[in-house]
């Protein structure tokens, strides 16, 4: 049996209710197998990185401590997208019902034709850094960076942290 990993996973959502469609994933990542959902960020509302001519994102991330193995858990995120109705399309970082990213999986650095991990832009990311600081603000990325420098580096604009705990029913109004 595999042992038991903590991964980050980074959800965004810009279509259909985003965090509604947030919330049903996050209750999908509790039900995943050999997975216990361990923290879950408030919700943040963030302008959109890419096409501008899109909806803001409402974004979040989790914790999760899993056996799963990363490219099980890769198949089991995309499974989850979907499930709640998202289609890829070719234009790049165009809307989308959801997307779910493994940010950080334990220390590991992969890079698989399917998987890199870290995720490649989460250094830079507002909507990922500041909810991963809120569960997990002494958190070093494998490369020995802490997470607090690069939150210095990385300004909160456009960032707007929404009411209420992602795990919460009706604390936040839908955009
Ligand atoms: N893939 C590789 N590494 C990973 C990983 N660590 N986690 C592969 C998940 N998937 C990973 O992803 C394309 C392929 O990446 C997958 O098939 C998987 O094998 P996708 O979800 O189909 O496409 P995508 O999400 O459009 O592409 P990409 O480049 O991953 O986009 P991002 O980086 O996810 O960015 N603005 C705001 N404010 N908030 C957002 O959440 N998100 C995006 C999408 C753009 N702008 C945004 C936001
Ligand atoms: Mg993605």
């Amino acid at each position: 049996m595999n042992s038991l990993q903590r991964a980050y996973i980074g959800l965004g959502s810009n279509l259909g209710q985003p965090a509604g469609q947030l919330r049903l994933a996050i209750s999908a990542l509790a039900a995943l197998p050999e997975t216990s959902l361990v923290a879950v960020s408030s919700l943040y509302a963030s302008q959109p990185l890419g096409p501008a001519d899109q909806p803001d994102y409402v974004n979040a991330v989790a914790a999760l401590d899993t056996r799963l193995a990363p490219l099980e858990l890769l198949d089991c995120l995309q499974q989850i997208e979907l499930q709640q109705g998202r289609q890829r399309k070719a234009e790049r970082w165009g809307p989308r019902t959801l997307d779910l990213d493994i940010l950080l999986y334990a220390q590991q650095v992969i890079d698989l034709p399917r998987l890199q991990v870290p995720h490649y832009h989460l250094q830079a990311r507002p909507f990922v850094l500041y909810p991963l600081a809120e569960i997990a603000p002494e958190l070093q990325l494998p490369d020995g960076q802490a997470l607090t420098d690069l939150l210095q580096k990385c300004p909160s604009a456009g960032l707007q942290r929404l009411c209420g705990s992602a795990l919460d029913g009706n604390a936040v109004t839908e955009r």
